[in-house]
């Protein structure tokens, strides 16, 4: 195989096994909260204190959750592998730095963090968020959000995802249902340049499986080891 430029593009289903929840599954987040409430400006704009509840039980739940042997696999991967690994995550959890990886960009934003609305500061935060909380920089009360990507606003470092896909000789998509654009997008991106490998590796057939030139299909903890294995002996 030799690849020397990799792309893992990954999703809620590798967290899965660490206890935090997935978003479509059917005991998944959407099931249970209407996402026009808590993953949009506008809900957050009509109801601040519902918004700040639903991330802070995420937050607590993080504080508890360890990564599983996929993120492990994955940070071994970007050690060992002669070549370069980036990992691009729609998930705000924290554990593929947990488990050691490097190159790492978090596209919807990071639960342990928290942006100000007035001054635009962002920084570490891994305890409750109220509308009362005053800004560590501005000193202003009121400003303070997850640092979180909502429907209709910018995923974040979108350049150097897109130069990232450009270059990559294999793109994998691990525990991603496919549903959320434009991570949904990648694998066509990719393909249009037509230089890559293109695997899934998830639970279940996602959305655009059949874009993907490889399925390897199972949980997580793993799947994700034994294919890194795979990339490792060749
Ligand atoms: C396992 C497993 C195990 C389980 N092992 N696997 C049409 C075309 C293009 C775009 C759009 C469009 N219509 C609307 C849009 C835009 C919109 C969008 O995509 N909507 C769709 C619903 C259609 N996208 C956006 O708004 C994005 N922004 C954007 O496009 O900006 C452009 C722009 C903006 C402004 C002006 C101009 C242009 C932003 C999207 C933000 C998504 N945010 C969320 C919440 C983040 C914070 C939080 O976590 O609370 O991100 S929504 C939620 O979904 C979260 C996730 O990152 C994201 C993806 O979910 P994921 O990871 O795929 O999870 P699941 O649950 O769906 O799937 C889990 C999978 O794992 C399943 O397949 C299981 O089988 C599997 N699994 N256990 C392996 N053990």
């Amino acid at each position: 195989m030799g690849y020397s430029n990799i792309v893992i593009l990954t999703g809620a289903g590798i967290s899965a096994e660490s206890g935090l929840g997935t978003f479509r599954d059917k005991d998944g987040l959407w099931t249970k909260y209407d996402l026009e409430d808590v993953a949009t400006p506008e809900g957050y704009a009509r109801n601040p204190d519902f918004v700040h509840e639903f991330y802070n039980a995420r937050r607590a739940n993080l504080r508890d959750a360890e990564p599983n042997a996929a993120h492990h696999a994955l940070a071994a991967l970007e050690d060992q592998i002669d070549g370069r690994v980036v990992v691009v995550t729609q998930n705000i959890d924290n554990l593929h730095e947990l488990a050691g990886t490097r190159t790492l960009i978090h596209m919807h934003g990071e639960l342990f963090k928290t942006r100000c609305e007035n001054c635009q500061a962002v920084y570490a935060w891994t305890e409750d968020l109220s509308r009362g909380t005053p800004c560590r920089s501005c000193r202003l009360p009121g400003g303070l959000r997850p640092h979180v990507v909502w429907f209709g606003e910018m995923p974040l470092q979108m350049g150097e995802i897109h130069a990232a896909l450009d270059d990559c000789d294999l793109f994998l998509s691990i525990g991603t249902s496919g549903n959320v654009y434009p991570a949904a997008g990648f694998v066509e991106e990719v393909r249009r340049k037509g230089q890559a490998h293109t695997v899934e590796l998830n639970l279940d057939p996602s959305e655009g499986a059949n874009l993907f030139a490889e399925h390897i299909h199972g949980p997580a903890s793993e799947v994700v080891p034994a294919y890194v294995r795979r990339l490792l002996d060749d």
